[in-house]
């Protein structure tokens, strides 16, 4: 049978990863985006690719169905959100809204539509907030400490509820931080990266970030969109944290990014109190060991290498211009 993914969020890192993942294995690919969004601030790959295109909005249910009942998917994954780890406090109503209530939305249409469609929902390690356990796993207790946090933990736990309650094909990839050349520039990976292609080509003098040793999980988004759809081809639904098992300090990051560009990050990088946050007192790292006997998934691209890829992608971006 012929396989159908409608993405929303398909304009983000995330959503274009798995588009090109997908189209790679002859789905037919629907990229929900925003309604009124104009095509010309469309990135550049969703233009040449032969990924349909279809209006969504996150607030409105009844439009929901109507394109789940026009373009029949017979997968749906949910990268539409408020993902920005800054802004974790910034409107909690509009995040709780869009993070939250509208997965409950997508969950409702599915029922009504074709309860056959598979759901995966791009969940976060953000559920684990203030952890009382390190590493994290599936069976870790939940504390979410944001907005952002409190929101994903409603979706969340309405997937397992329709799962339970309904039978739905419903899961939720606990998704640690996953970075690429195409994440955000106010994430820290990519403000580095970005930031010292800068300097080393003199468009910059500085680089000021947060906490220089707060620390993350970071694995590669192209593995994680992986994750998500092996996921959606087992027997039966179930929620997987995706990681790499490893922490790594942002003053680590900042050392590879500027050595690969034969520069020393102590000459350039200040601490700014403007951007500190609050140090974790138990650290955010993922136990994969399920998706791992289960999915058979396991990581494959390294951190220094991804950092690497990021400069040079970044140091091609800001040449060509
Ligand atoms: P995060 O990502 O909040 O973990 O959320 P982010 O890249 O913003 O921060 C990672 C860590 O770096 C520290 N840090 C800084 N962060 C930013 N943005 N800017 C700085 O200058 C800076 N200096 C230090 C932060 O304190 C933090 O410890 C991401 C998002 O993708 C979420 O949507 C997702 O749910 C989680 O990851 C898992």
């Amino acid at each position: 049978m012929n396989k159908t993914a409608l993405i929303t969020g398909i304009t983000g890192q995330d959503g274009s990863y798995l588009a090109e993942f997908l189209l790679s294995k002859g789905y037919r690919v629907i990229g929900a985006i925003r309604t009124g969004r104009s095509a010309e601030d469309l990135p550049p790959f969703l233009m040449s690719s032969s990924v349909e295109l279809v209006e969504w909005s996150m607030l409105e249910q009844f439009h929901m169905m109507e394109v789940l009942a026009e373009y029949r998917p017979t997968e749906i994954y949910n990268f539409a959100a408020y993902s920005s780890g800054a802004g974790m406090f910034d409107d909690s109503v509009g995040i709780g809204e869009v993070n939250g209530i509208a997965v409950a939305r997508i969950l409702e249409a599915i029922r009504t539509v074709d309860t056959r469609i598979r759901f995966c929902q791009a969940s976060s390690s953000e559920l684990f907030g203030e952890a009382l356990e390190s590493p994290q796993s599936e069976i870790t207790p939940f504390r979410p400490r944001t907005p952002y946090g409190a929101a994903k933990l409603y979706a969340h736990s309405m997937i397992r509820i329709y799962r339970q309650h309904y039978g739905l094909f419903g899961c939720s990839a606990i998704l640690f931080n996953h970075e690429s050349p195409r994440r955000g520039l106010g994430f820290v990976t990519r403000k580095i990266t970005h930031e010292a292609v800068k300097i080393k080509l003199g468009l910059a003098t500085e680089l000021r970030l947060g906490n220089l040793d707060a620390r993350r999980d970071w694995g590669f988004a192209g593995d994680y969109v992986r994750a998500m759809w092996l996921m959606l081809q087992q027997l039966h639904a179930d929620d997987y944290v995706v990681a790499t098992g490893e922490t790594h300090s942002v003053r680590e990051l900042c050392e590879i990014a500027f050595e690969r560009l034969g520069l020393d990050y102590r000459d350039y990088v200040k601490e700014d109190a403007v951007w500190y946050r609050p140090v974790e007192a138990v650290q955010l790292v993922g136990c994969s060991t399920n998706a791992k006997n289960q999915l058979g998934w396991v990581p494959e691209v390294r951190f220094r290498e991804m950092v690497s890829m990021m400069v040079d992608a970044d140091l091609q971006l800001l040449t060509q211009n």
